[in-house]
């Protein structure tokens, strides 16, 4: 055999051997088997490892799946490729129409920083975002000027604190002030003693959340006023609102 013959040979068993490879997996030979067989009498029912606990062992196949096949944990022999299409669709959809509450509320996530400002990770729809904010972790944020709703429209707002400063120097709070509220006069009378809600300040306020301090989150939900127009919102801890925290809910149809 020449040299030139010897290696033609060479080659061939090498891909000779990859496609025996690719066969074996293919047929899911070196997948562990994902079910167990369970006698039940006379014959066995062949039981998933994820088996649904809510589902009884009657309804598992009596059959082992085929290749490219595989048992549901509910118990039904489909197709691998498919059944795995499917649950990544599921995932996916479940993604896009529901937030982590879990249900469709819109959703605004705040970050209140260290520089005094309400930031976001990302301008969403119908959010006017500003100049970019760097946190001490590194991250950056967009700062946020303005909220776009429609009258009666539902909202959640969750505001959550990063901060490296102690509580009592650096907590948050998202305060929506009602149409024609003096925004300064109401900060300047929030203070430590009043929760930074000044006595009788309640009929100044649409909604407000609680303080946030670093790592916490506070929300609140609530129906945007039916009243078209702007509408200030404030952090209404001390000097936050003269530091920038603040921006507006614009209400139109
Ligand atoms: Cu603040």
């Amino acid at each position: 055999m020449t040299c030139k013959n010897k290696l033609k040979y060479l080659f061939l068993l090498a891909v000779l051997i990859a496609a025996g490879f690719a066969l074996a997996d293919s047929l899911g030979f070196f997948n562990p088997k994902p079910y167990t067989a369970v006698n039940h009498g006379s014959h066995n029912h062949y039981v998933p490892d994820n088996r649904d606990p809510g589902v009884g062992i009657n309804r598992f196949p009596m059959e082992k799946p085929g290749p490219g096949e595989m048992i549901t944990p509910t118990g039904q022999i489909v197709r691998t490729t498919e059944w795995k299409q499917q649950q990544q669709n599921m995932a996916s959809e479940s993604s896009e129409n529901l937030n982590s509450a879990g249900d469709n509320i819109r959703t605004i996530d705040l970050i209140g920083t260290d520089q005094m400002k309400f930031v976001v990770q990302e301008t969403g729809e119908r959010l006017t975002a500003g100049s970019s904010i760097k946190t001490f972790n590194g991250k950056s944020y967009l700062m946020l000027n303005q909220i776009q709703a429609k009258p009666g429209e539902q909202l959640r707002i969750r505001l959550t604190t990063l901060s490296q400063i102690q509580p009592e120097m650096m907590s948050h709070n998202w305060v929506l002030l009602d149409q024609g509220v003096d925004a300064q006069a109401f900060v300047n009378a929030a203070n430590r003693e009043n929760d930074y809600i000044p006595p009788g300040g309640e009929k100044d306020i649409i909604i407000n959340t609680g303080l946030a301090a670093d790592g916490e989150t506070v929300e609140i939900t609530f129906s945007v006023p039916e009243e078209p127009g702007q509408y200030e919102y404030v952090c209404s801890f001390m000097a936050h609102f003269a530091a920038g925290m603040r921006g507006q809910l614009i209400v139109q149809s």
